[in-house]
């Protein structure tokens, strides 16, 4: 229970073997998670910039790059900047 917030805290990672950044978010449950995956799927669609991303019951983990650069961008950043602020909603 006392690791979950330690893992919240937890900062983006350079993903294994790819120029991207990931971070895996644990919420209460599965409601909290989805709303969290919903902000998140309004402000993609905002930003023409998507996640991959990997969802089992409350837990969500986030994978960032850009396609278009084969690589990491200014969008992956702002993106993650705006998961990070819905994920304490
Ligand atoms: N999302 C991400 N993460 N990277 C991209 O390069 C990207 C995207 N490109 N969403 C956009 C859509 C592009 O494919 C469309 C055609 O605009």
């Amino acid at each position: 229970e006392h690791l979950l917030p330690l893992l919240r805290n937890a900062q983006w990672v350079v993903a294994v073997g790819r120029d991207a950044i990931y971070k895996e978010f644990i919420f209460k449950d599965f409601n909290q998670a989805f709303g969290f995956m919903s902000r998140v799927a309004l402000q993609a669609e905002k930003m023409d910039h998507h996640p991959e991303w990997f969802n089992v019951y409350n837990k969500v983990q986030i994978t960032l790059s850009t396609h278009d650069c084969r690589g990491l961008s200014q969008r992956d950043i702002t993106l993650a900047t705006f998961i990070d602020q819905a994920s304490v909603l």
